[in-house]
């Protein structure tokens, strides 16, 4: 009997990890995960609310995600990289921001919706028709849907801006001819500023090339804007500053407040006339403080 019961279950001493062997699994496993883990092909999740959902992810987050993204082209948006263009005003581009889908979405989304561009008239704070922005343009609004909300979702987490501050989209044409003259993203009246307070910075969207011209321009800019690599590429307009060529996917950031919250004076920009070809863009003006939309 104790012969066939020996048979059925066989010998757990001879058969069975020892204790010792279960130790050195566990050992070199934690071994192994250590090193995953500083190599950053291993990565502890997030516990809070998912981690893509989070207003204000860290910088190793977004180099991680945009290192990603780059590397396996992920989103369709090439390869992404910032550059910073000058110190006074404080500017940035993020290349490929956008994809060409989504430049192509916002588009035909504005199209049907198309105005002639106003300005705001600084002692009633009213917009009003001008010569000084001969573009045409429109407003989609803050969240609209889930490709703008995945948009501004990605302008929250370069700008460090939360979404609530933005205004809503704004999409703006300009055809050959057309321009807007330097001006100052903030506002010198109270009427303006009731809502969010003060315009804080601009991401200026680039949904298309422009054959010629069309430049945004920082005539005040301070620093040695004739030594960018596209100087010769620029109008004449485009040569009277420090000036960024349309792109399209291409994002403009720039600051009309200093970091003490002053206005920068060095902010002043605009929108050369477009030589040949057509402009399309997109600018999302972010405010101090939660913008009701
Ligand atoms: O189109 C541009 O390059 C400039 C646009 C602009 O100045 C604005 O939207 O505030």
């Amino acid at each position: 009997m104790a012969k066939l019961r020996n048979a059925r279950f066989p010998n757990r001493r001879s058969s069975s990890p020892t204790p010792t062997l279960i130790l050195s699994l566990i050992l070199v496993f934690s071994f192994l995960a250590l090193i995953l883990l500083s190599l950053g092909i291993l990565s502890i999740p997030s516990s809070s609310r998912g981690g893509e959902s989070d207003l204000h992810p860290n910088r190793s987050s977004i180099s991680r995600r945009i290192a990603r993204s780059s590397s396996s082209n992920e989103e369709g948006r090439g390869e992404q990289w910032t550059e910073i263009i000058s110190w006074e005003p404080r500017a940035s581009i993020y290349h490929n921001f956008l994809s060409r889908e989504e430049c192509e979405y916002l588009i035909e989304l504005a199209k049907p919706k198309m105005q002639k561009s106003t300005v705001v008239d600084s002692a009633t704070g009213k917009s009003k028709d001008s010569r000084v922005r001969t573009s045409s343009g429109t407003f989609l609004p803050r969240g609209r849907d889930k490709v703008i909300r995945a948009i501004e979702k990605r302008i929250a987490d370069f700008t460090f801006i939360p979404i609530e501050n933005g205004e809503g989209l704004q999409v703006l044409h300009y055809e050959v001819g057309q321009k807007y003259e330097p001006h100052f993203d903030y506002f010198l009246d109270e009427y303006n500023t009731k809502n969010g307070g003060q315009r804080m910075a601009t991401l200026l969207m680039y949904l298309s090339d422009v054959e010629e011209g069309g430049e945004t321009v920082f005539p005040t800019a301070k620093g040695n804007f004739s030594a960018v690599p596209w100087w010769n590429e620029l109008s004449e307009c485009g040569k009277r500053g420090l000036s960024v060529k349309p792109k399209m996917g291409d994002a403009l950031l720039f600051w009309s407040m200093r970091p003490d919250a002053t206005l920068d004076e060095s902010s002043l920009h605009g929108g050369c006339p477009v030589i040949m070809g057509n402009k399309w863009s997109s600018t999302k003006w972010m405010r101090v403080h939660e913008y009701k939309a």
